[in-house]
């Protein structure tokens, strides 16, 4: 995969640098994606029933038993190396920021530090009435949702579903970081789910340049200043080769 010189100055040159992520980065660990390729979630899955506070009060333990499957998965699967190569990103560029909307927490256990989670994260639980937070037990896997031990009411994945706002402070902080970077890397998002779609372009508005990353076009194609159509691995292992390995001056 061929790189033009601008990309490559561009990414060496950059001082604060947003990798902004979606599903598509865990799909080569494993993890299946929303909504594309065969086994997409909400193919075989209605969001209004599994990814929804209405879904989950008509019905808490299918819906607690669907992410109980997803956690499952999550324990037993890996981060693949785009996640491995974003970590590694951290120690070439002063400022470099992970702002994900998956939940897998793959990037921290990749080892990459300064992680927003804009949708919340599988490893940690909430309770329905008074957002009382608490790590998720791996290790006891349950067929209902435990009772929150602070209020007795209801635990639930600590995740944003449907109509439900992103938690303030990191899409605050990942707003900002996107008005104020030098380039974003836009990888694997399907650029449908919003506000955390709104950010690539933010970037791209305030004069950062934005890269996309994904094996389909998505709407920000006429916006980002280059796509590369391809597995986020693959594609980004290309990048980090002509970028860190290549004779171009900076
Ligand atoms: C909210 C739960 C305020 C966690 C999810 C405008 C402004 C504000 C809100 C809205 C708006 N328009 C519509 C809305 C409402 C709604 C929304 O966006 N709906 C869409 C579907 C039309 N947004 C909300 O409700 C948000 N909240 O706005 O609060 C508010 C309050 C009340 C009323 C109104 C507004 C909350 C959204 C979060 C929902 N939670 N999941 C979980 O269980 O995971 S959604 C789900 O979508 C995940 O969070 C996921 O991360 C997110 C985005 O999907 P992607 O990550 O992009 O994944 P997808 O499968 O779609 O695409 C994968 C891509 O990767 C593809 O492009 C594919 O080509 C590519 N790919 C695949 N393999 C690879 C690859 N690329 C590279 N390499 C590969 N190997």
């Amino acid at each position: 995969m061929k790189f033009n010189e601008t990309v490559i100055k561009r990414l060496r040159q950059a001082e604060t640098i947003v990798f902004f992520t979606g599903a598509g980065i865990s799909q080569e660990s494993g993890i299946p994606t929303f909504r594309d390729g065969a086994k997409s979630l909400w193919k075989d899955f209605d969001p209004d029933i599994y990814a929804s506070v209405n879904g989950f009060d008509n019905d808490p333990s299918k819906v607690w038993q669907w992410y109980a499957e997803r956690r499952q998965q999550v324990r037993v699967l890996e981060p693949n190396r785009a996640h491995f190569i974003i970590a590694d990103w951290q120690h070439k560029a002063p400022h470099v920021t992970v702002i994900t909307q998956n939940i897998d927490g793959f990037h921290q256990r990749a080892g990459s530090q300064n992680v927003i989670e804009l949708h919340g994260s599988i490893a940690r639980n909430q309770c329905r009435k008074n957002g009382h937070r608490f790590p998720h037990d791996f290790d006891h896997p349950t067929q209902q949702p435990p009772n929150c031990p602070e209020c007795n009411s209801l635990l639930r994945p600590d995740v944003v579903w449907f109509g439900e706002n992103l938690p303030e402070e990191a899409y605050s902080q990942a707003e900002m970081k996107s008005f104020n970077c030098d380039v974003l890397v836009s990888i694997g998002c399907s650029m449908e789910v919003f506000p955390a779609a709104s950010l690539p372009y933010n970037a791209a508005r305030c004069g950062a340049y934005l890269i996309q990353i994904n094996t389909q076009a998505t709407d920000l194609d006429t916006v980002a200043e280059c796509n590369f159509q391809g597995k986020a691995s693959e594609v980004l292992s290309a990048l980090w080769c002509a970028v860190w390995n290549s004779d171009v001056e900076a």
